[in-house]
């Protein structure tokens, strides 16, 4: 499971082809001290413009640390342009539960 996640962020993003980061979050990803994340979109949505920022997402997500939200946060932002709107995160929110990072609704 770990190796799995680990190929998925490199496929992902440049940033996380340095190994040591990519460790970094499977530590955090397993650890049981971090909470799942919650599953809707207005949690994220802090100032309910209809859209998650980076920032927003770092305050919700800040058990994983800054760099390991940003790989979190990668996976949802599926078009790479820093904001995830509503239909990103419909559609890409399951591959977090798949990867228990984030709550089943
Ligand atoms: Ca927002
Ligand atoms: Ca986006």
């Amino acid at each position: 499971m770990n190796s799995v996640v680990c190929l998925m962020l490199l496929s992902l993003s440049v940033w996380a082809v340095e190994g040591k980061w990519c460790i970094g979050w499977q530590r955090k990803a397993g650890d049981p001290e971090t909470p799942l994340l919650p599953c809707n979109f207005e949690e994220y949505d802090l100032d309910k413009n209809g859209s998650i920022e980076v920032a927003e997402f770092l305050r919700v997500a800040h058990g994983y640390g800054h760099e390991g939200t940003g790989v979190v946060f990668a996976i949802i932002d599926s078009n790479d342009d820093g904001i995830v709107m509503m239909e990103e995160f419909q559609q890409n929110s399951y591959r977090l539960v798949n990867l228990h990072l984030m709550k089943k609704c």
